[in-house]
């Protein structure tokens, strides 16, 4: 039997504290920026600190070990979570941006040189682009874009003739945080190693949303947040197949990264914990294993289906509305949940305004994918993105108060 979606509610605190008066009732539709989280996640969170809390991976004292083996097997669920083939494959960062950097800065920096060419998408969230320029700039490299179609989606054959024998990196998102489309990057990923590239996925928007894949996929790099996924803000993921993070240098260095160290030298721990200098988030990792745990028991099944039918229910009414663009596909099923759209004459942060004076929350600017915008010939526009366990009430809310949004600015209906 299907869950039903109000005790499924219940179960975020945040939700129950709108209810009781504790915080200010709103509809949540920033879910593409960060994700609410179940009490689950946020007891997990708590409890490493309430009984197991010492520093981990350093001391042999109980309380060590415990937060160490939270700390690992967090690790483990991870690893289970995106199917990698090892634990040694999983590195713990702050989040997806710190990940690329990763990347960007140890591998990025040494295997890119003057002449080599780095591909990204022109809808990359500055993320997966900023880094990328760093290492183009830095290394006498050119970067160059794939562009998109109107309806948010990239043209295989185009980027078939993009990846060279030039191109070292192709660097792009598997879900664009604009325009919600899905890419396809397990035949991206098999055009660039046809070619000797490696591929880097901005995995931000798509984990919170569908069964990660990374051996079938066969990405080398994959990168996401807990936070957009129902877990922690403050822990993120980088998975990097093992041959390639083996061979690359530390991109931080410092304590608990190192094997040995002498006065001008030093020897590296092994993999993971060659990429994880300092005092790690253990309280985050065991948050994140709770996150994964709480998506299997709800299933990507339900979570998808009630996406859909809420994507649905939003897009065919936006559409019915005179004065409103909605960009990317018209087809609920390539959005993800995230509508990006725009009222003729108003203002996205007006928009936005507008709608927290009816209790209802989105996101208005350039949404941190300038380059994008630019491409589509706006500054900025406003974005609701939804989540499985946003309600048809909250969408309707949402449409009602968007139907009036012109009248009450001054431009008519
Ligand atoms: N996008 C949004 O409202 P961090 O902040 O490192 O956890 O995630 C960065 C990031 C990287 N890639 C994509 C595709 C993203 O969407 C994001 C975060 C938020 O769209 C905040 S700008």
């Amino acid at each position: 039997m299907m869950p039903d979606i109000n005790e499924i509610r219940k179960e975020f605190p945040i939700f129950e504290n709108m209810k009781s008066g504790e915080v200010l009732p709103f509809a949540y539709l920033d879910n593409a920026a960060t994700s609410h989280r179940p009490k689950c996640v946020i007891d997990a969170e708590m409890e490493l600190y309430e009984k197991h809390n010492a520093n981990p991976l350093r001391g042999s004292y109980p309380l060590s070990v415990e937060a160490t083996d939270i700390y690992e097997n967090a690790r483990k669920s991870v690893r289970d979570f995106i199917n990698a083939s090892s634990a040694s494959e999983i590195i713990f960062t702050r989040n997806t941006s710190e990940s690329i950097n990763l990347v960007a800065y140890s591998y990025g920096l040494t295997k890119v040189n003057e002449g080599d060419e780095v591909l990204v998408s022109i809808m990359e969230h500055h993320s997966n682009l900023l880094p990328w320029q760093m290492v183009t700039r830095k290394n006498g490299a050119t970067l160059k874009f794939i562009e998109c179609e109107s309806d948010g989606s990239v043209d295989l054959e185009k980027v078939k003739e993009l990846i060279t024998e030039k191109t070292k990196i192709v660097a792009i998102t598997h879900v664009s945080n604009v325009l919600g489309y899905e890419n396809p990057v397990k035949e991206i990923a098999k055009l660039a190693h046809e070619k000797g590239a490696v591929i880097v996925v901005d995995g931000a928007q798509s984990t919170p949303h569908m069964k990660i894949d990374v051996k079938d996929m066969d990405v080398d790099f994959f990168a996401f947040s807990g936070h957009k996924m129902f877990g922690p803000m403050g822990i993120g993921v980088l998975y990097g197949k093992e041959d390639l993070l083996d061979k690359m240098p530390p991109f931080l260095t410092g304590g608990e990264m190192i094997d040995s160290v002498s006065r001008y030298d030093a020897v590296y721990a092994e993999l993971p914990h060659k990429f994880e200098a300092g005092t790690v988030n253990a309280a985050g990792a065991a948050g994140l294993d709770a996150a994964i745990t709480f998506m299997k028991r709800i299933g990507y099944e339900y979570m998808q289906e009630r996406e859909l039918m809420l994507t649905k229910r939003a897009l065919d009414g936006l559409v019915k509305i005179p004065h409103i663009i909605v960009y990317g596909s018209d087809k609920a099923e390539n959005h993800t949940g995230i509508l990006t759209f725009k009222v003729d004459d108003v203002h996205p942060h007006d928009v936005s305004e507008v709608l927290i004076a009816d209790s209802i929350a989105i996101r208005a600017g350039h949404h941190c994918a300038q380059p994008l915008l630019q491409y589509l010939g706006v500054n900025s526009t406003a974005r609701a993105s939804l989540m499985f366990y946003n309600t048809e009430d909250e969408i309707d809310r949402f449409l009602e108060s968007i139907a009036t949004i012109r009248e009450r600015m001054g431009y008519g209906k």
